[in-house]
């Protein structure tokens, strides 16, 4: 816990018997893990300009606009998954008040983490609907994660791993909301944003990447599973939203494979292989032996963990 905390303890006055030191005792004895949560939501205005107007602030009553509204609850939801399971004080582990910006630009269909703040746009109604599901508000907060772990390089397979922790931590945020064990999880990334002019469940699936979308005008999404589909292109950054299709079914096996809470196991070696890897060039094939040195660390040498985790990186093309 932070100093702010126990001020706050200090400055209590207890009616009758003031008791100040039994009561900073007690906050001293606060379990490890309670963080400090601080949220500003802005309103972009529909304007281009950030962060535009603070319209809500840690502790402050629901504004009615849903925008607004969801950004803060989510926020929480995405910051108490990053604390209590692994004690981790915000997303630079040094308490940073989570500013979001909703209704960013007019029509805008995306949101992204700018290296500061989330922003959101609201989407135009035909191919987005709006961006702020919990699995999408979990994502751009994990690339603020990267981004503060050292980071991975926005382009070629760094960059689709830099898509596929915030895909991954997208997913665990969403699982461990509603209580979902791996087995339970339809593992979509951004269920229900798309809009009518397009014919699909989410943006994509972690369990069957490729085939989020069933729209004809706009082709399948083109994830791949396994590395022999590995897309050379030198579109999006070199395709770090369709190539991060691998690492995240590798983290979808080991899951299933595992069984439980993917929150547990699966996504503490995850989280411990990111604090670790000190490469912002990673390969997929330097990720994946990361993450086996983290299975090792926190499991041991063919522990189950150990053994799934391989076999999974083997199923998507990847020998560690
Ligand atoms: N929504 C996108 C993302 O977070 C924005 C981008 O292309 N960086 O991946
Ligand atoms: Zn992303």
């Amino acid at each position: 816990f932070r100093e702010s905390r126990s001020e706050d303890a200090g400055t209590v006055m207890v009616p009758g018997k003031a008791l100040p030191g039994a009561f900073v005792a007690a906050a001293m004895s606060a379990p490890a893990g309670l963080h400090d949560l601080h949220r500003e939501i802005y309103d972009g205005e529909n304007k281009a300009a950030l962060p535009g107007k603070p319209v809500r602030s840690e502790g402050s009553p629901a504004t009615g606009d849903a925008a607004v509204d969801a950004a803060y609850d989510n926020a929480k939801i995405v910051f108490d998954l990053y604390s209590d399971e692994f004690n981790r004080n915000s997303l630079d582990g040094k308490g940073l008040p989570l500013k979001a910006t909703v209704h960013h630009r007019r029509d805008f269909n995306n949101a992204f983490w700018n290296g500061s703040q989330m922003v959101y746009g609201d989407g135009d109604g035909v191919i987005f609907r709006n961006f702020l599901e919990l699995s999408v508000v979990a994502h751009e907060m994990s690339h603020g994660v990267v981004g503060f772990s050292g980071g991975l390089t926005y382009q070629g397979q760094s960059g689709a791993l830099n898509e596929s922790f915030a895909d991954v931590f997208g997913a665990l945020a969403v699982q461990r909301n509603i209580g979902q064990s791996a087995h339970e999880a339809d593992w979509l990334i951004g269920k229900g944003i798309l809009g009518p002019g397009i014919n699909g469940a989410a943006l994509r699936s972690m369990r069957a990447p490729g085939t989020a979308y069933s729209d004809g005008q706009l082709g399948q999404d083109p994830q791949p599973y396994h590395m022999d589909l590995f897309v050379n292109t030198s579109e999006d950054n070199g395709g770090v939203h369709i190539n991060s299709g691998i690492p995240n079914h590798a983290f979808y096996l080991f899951s299933v494979l595992l069984g439980g809470n993917a929150w547990g196991a699966p996504g503490h070696i995850w989280y411990a292989a990111l604090q670790s890897l000190n490469n912002p060039f990673a390969s997929f094939a330097d990720w994946a032996a990361e993450t086996m040195e983290a299975a090792t660390g926190l499991y041991g040498v063919r522990s189950l963990e150990f053994v799934f985790l391989r076999r999974a990186w083997k199923l998507v093309g990847i020998s560690v």
